[in-house]
């Protein structure tokens, strides 16, 4: 299964057989709480993300649990699709993305009110950090907070759910993925591979063996040492940020190639997302870290806002400024908010940021083959000259 390429060239990751379904088996019933008789299961995601092979497909059948299958999108022929499906099939727990829940937001409550969600009873979340703005939106008005949330963190490359709350038994937190499954060894690690105390940040790295670990990179035995086990010592390496709170509990921070240093200070674009997406303006936000002469990397933001926006709204850009400067600190005032219609992602909903950053430097665009939509870049390019500095 081929990775979505979010950062670099995409690779080939291998699976086998046994230690793949194990994982995916027993996660799909621990973590989803599967009562195969009962429940209807729907992970709403494309089939040929890893998230589909072994939420849609695998983990299902061996468990023998009722699957839903969707292909299309949540707003033909109406922006109540997916409520529908809900209603009309008795789905139990529902699976999808935040990006996707974000866009729930945008279109506004009043259409899932309109639907009988009363069948769900669990809800989870995959694919990137769910900011507690969107977590709390999806707990309210789809499950209409009778139903846990859960914040599930895992990869292609590990195959099955690694870091989650289990229902029933965790209280989660909005936007953490909290403790790693029972068997799932990880840590956060700084720079030489020690473990950071509680409180503090660094690399989230997995120090066991699990059951549906990757093999290899297809046909690039090399790339794949490289990669996940030269980092650190006897570690594998996942290649994203993480912080552990001040109980222990893991709130992954995206990429650590995405990782911004502005004036000397690492900033995550997750956090700086985060903060934007907290504004009642903004129904989504990238951010990116672009070459600066002052600062080193600068930050720049590109934003969605909700409902009728105006581009060339000056005010607004410097309200979102300081918005941002007000929630995490002056350090991590966007140098730049560029107000977009969309962001160009990948079919899985991951912002491809690489591409965000190639555009805010001026350079010509990288590999855009896994984007959904290759015209979005072109539209953000166009639109470049609305963009706002106060500098
Ligand atoms: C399942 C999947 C993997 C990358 C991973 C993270 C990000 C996924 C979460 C998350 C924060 C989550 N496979 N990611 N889930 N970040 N919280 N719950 O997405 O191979 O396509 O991507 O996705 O950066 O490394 S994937």
């Amino acid at each position: 299964m081929y990775t979505s390429g979010t950062t670099a060239k995409p690779k080939g990751i291998l699976h086998t057989t046994g230690g793949y379904l194990t994982q995916v088996a027993w996660t799909h019933w621990e973590v989803f709480d599967i009562k195969p008789a009962q429940d209807v299961f729907w992970t709403a995601a494309d089939i040929g993300w890893v998230t589909g092979h072994s939420y849609i497909v695998y983990g299902p059948l061996a468990n023998g649990a009722t699957s839903v299958m969707y292909e299309g999108t949540p707003d033909t022929p109406s922006r109540g699709r997916w409520w529908e499906i809900v209603s009309k099939y008795k789905v139990s727990i529902l699976y999808c993305a935040p990006t996707v829940i974000r866009m729930f937001m945008k279109w506004g409550e009043d259409i899932p009110a309109k639907y009988d969600l009363s069948t769900l009873r669990l809800l989870g979340s995959v694919g990137e950090p769910i900011n507690p703005e969107a977590y709390m939106w999806y707990r309210q008005n789809i499950g209409r907070d009778r139903c846990p949330v859960v914040d599930t963190w895992w990869q292609t490359e590990t195959g099955a759910l690694m870091i989650s709350p289990l229902p029933g038994v965790t209280s989660g937190k909005p936007g953490a993925a909290m403790q790693a499954l029972p068997g799932i060894v990880v840590d956060v690690v700084d720079d030489n591979g020690q473990t950071v105390p509680d409180g503090g940040g660094g690399f989230l790295v997995i120090k066991e063996p699990w059951p549906s670990m990757l093999r290899t990179i297809w046909g690039d035995d090399e790339r794949y040492i490289k990669t996940y086990w030269s980092r650190f010592d006897g570690m594998y390496f996942a290649g994203d940020g993480a912080k552990k709170d001040a109980d222990g509990d893991l709130w992954l921070l995206g990429r650590v190639d995405d990782v911004m240093l502005v004036s000397g200070h690492n900033i995550s674009t997750t956090e700086v997302e985060s903060a934007l997406v907290s504004h009642p303006r903004v129904a989504e936000a990238a951010v990116v870290g672009a070459n600066d002469p002052v600062t080193g990397q600068a930050i720049v933001a590109f934003a969605i806002l909700r409902g009728e926006g105006d581009q060339e709204d000056h005010d607004l850009a410097t309200e979102l400024r300081n918005h941002v400067a007000q929630v995490l600190g002056p350090i991590a005032r966007p140098r730049q908010i560029l107000v977009v219609a969309e962001l160009p992602k990948t079919r899985s909903g991951k912002i491809m940021r690489r591409l965000l950053r190639d555009v805010a430097e001026n350079r010509s665009l990288g590999d855009v083959t896994t984007l959904t939509d290759s015209a979005v870049m072109e539209l953000i390019k166009e639109q470049l000259p609305t963009a706002k500095s106060d500098d």
